[in-house]
């Protein structure tokens, strides 16, 4: 247990009715009596007035007690429920460090939480999750995660990847052990139902990724194609400038909006084009960039213009989705879309909620009900967890039985980083120093 005594504030910067500051720490319970003359009691609320160093009174408030381990962090916590003023709040804690309390990092409510054994690393990143989520989709992927759905998954899977090592580390361990053809075989085909399960965690973790990014749509197309319009007319707001001259828009604009429950980011960027003018160019190498990055491409043509999708394909990224839409067909009520693209104008609304329809049904697969949230670091992990199987697989002669469980070692490790069984000091800081202070 760690001994400074820490404190912040919890609740977001700014006014509002209410304000928390949150102590935690060996210290926490006779820090809170200095402040408010009251000995906090676990889970009891108590009216109090907090007092500065000369005994002046801050503010009137709450405060609550939670004995350690019975508390958020595993310590002593006492949360002080003051008015949301930000100089009260200000003033409140600069008294608890006169009284010996250290202001807390970004996280550090959490990271202890998780050296206490409160949680495990998926969970405390799922709280993180869960604040900065975009959508109820988000959301609730997020509780899942808390609620220990994933944890749980890599528990178990952890278990079965130790049961096999315990029985590979005896066969090396104890010659009279040894696996012979028929046990290499049973082996083998653990291994392989133990990928197979890896990679189902993976599908669903990486539903869990993107959903806690959003549902990700760029939009390109040449000047003047009418992709700012579009945006424009997407989101309900006069957003993105729109003029006749092809190369109005040079930045990337990007829009996020909760779209039937899913967080939807659509990006306008500069129209793709050979240019000379530097600062169009960089536009456009954003564009590219952007696009590379894309759940979806929106290419946007100008119906009107009679403009096919050939020349822009070969610049976008090979391997990305692409949704082709015609707009200005306003101009052209005759037009009819060449198979799977889609027709609008963003003048009158025509064809719309078509596009949005199909881009709702495209993002929707990725807000499928069940799924719980996930990070990038969660599926490197189980991507080295899966490599190391493989590689396992390869190892099954007799007289590699060192080098096979070795590869389960490391599979076994790269599980274990997940829920943090097994954590670097690096790891810890990089994951908790992206919380916010308070948390
Ligand atoms: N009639 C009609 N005109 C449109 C429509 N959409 C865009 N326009 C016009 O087309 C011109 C270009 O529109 P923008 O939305 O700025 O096109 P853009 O693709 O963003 O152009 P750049 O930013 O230069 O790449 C403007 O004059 C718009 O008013 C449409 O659906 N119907
Ligand atoms: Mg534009």
């Amino acid at each position: 247990m760690s001994e400074d005594t820490i404190t912040a504030s919890a609740t977001p910067p700014g006014r509002g009715a209410i304000g928390i500051v949150r102590l935690s720490g060996t210290r926490a319970f006779p820090l809170a009596l200095a402040l408010t003359g009251v000995a906090p009691r676990h889970r009891r609320v108590q009216r109090v007035t907090f007092r500065d160093a000369a005994g002046e009174p801050i503010d009137e408030g709450l405060q609550i007690g939670f004995r350690g381990p019975r508390s958020f962090t595993g310590e002593d916590c006492v949360e002080f429920h003051a008015h949301g003023a930000p100089v009260v709040l200000a003033m409140l804690e600069e008294r608890l460090v006169e009284l010996g309390a250290r202001r807390a990092r970004p996280g550090e409510f959490s990271e202890r939480a998780f050296l206490n054994g409160k949680i495990d690393l998926i969970q405390a990143e799922a709280i993180a999750d869960l604040i900065a989520a975009g959508s109820r989709a988000a959301a609730r992927a997020a509780l899942r995660s808390l609620s220990g759905v994933f944890s749980a998954r890599v528990q178990s899977l952890a278990e079965a990847m130790l049961a096999l090592r315990v029985e590979v580390e005896a066969a090396i361990d104890f010659p009279e052990e040894a696996l012979d053809l028929s046990g290499r075989e049973a082996l083998a085909a653990r291994i392989a139902s133990l990928s197979a399960a890896i990679d189902a965690l993976r599908a669903e973790a990486e539903r869990g990724f993107r959903l806690r990014e959003g549902f990700h749509v760029v939009l390109l197309g040449r000047p003047n194609a009418g992709k700012s319009s579009l945006l424009n007319a997407l989101i309900g707001e006069d957003r993105a400038i729109v003029t006749p001259v092809p190369g109005t828009t040079r930045d990337l604009l990007r829009e996020c909006l909760d779209f039937g429950g899913l967080a939807l980011t659509l990006v306008d960027t500069a129209g793709l084009r050979e240019t000379e003018e530097a600062v169009e160019a960089e536009g456009i190498r954003r564009a590219l960039a952007e696009a590379s990055r894309a759940d979806l491409m929106l290419l946007v043509l100008d119906a009107a213009a009679a403009e096919t999708p050939e020349p822009l394909l070969e610049k976008l990224p090979v391997d990305g989705d692409i949704l082709t839409v015609y707009t200005k067909i306003d101009l052209l009520p005759e037009f009819h879309p060449p198979p799977g693209a889609l027709a609008v104008s963003a003048k009158t609304g025509q064809g719309l909620d078509r596009l949005r329809a199909c881009l709702a049904e495209r993002g929707g697969a990725l807000a499928a009900e069940g799924s719980f949230s996930a990070r990038q670091r969660h599926l490197e992990a189980l991507a080295r967890c899966r490599g190391h199987l493989e590689a396992a697989s390869g190892r099954m002669r007799p007289g590699e039985e060192e080098l096979l469980a070795e590869e389960l070692r490391l599979a076994h490790r790269a599980l274990a980083e997940i829920t943090g069984e097994v954590s670097s000091e690096e790891l810890l800081g990089a994951i908790f120093s992206s919380f916010c202070i308070g948390k």
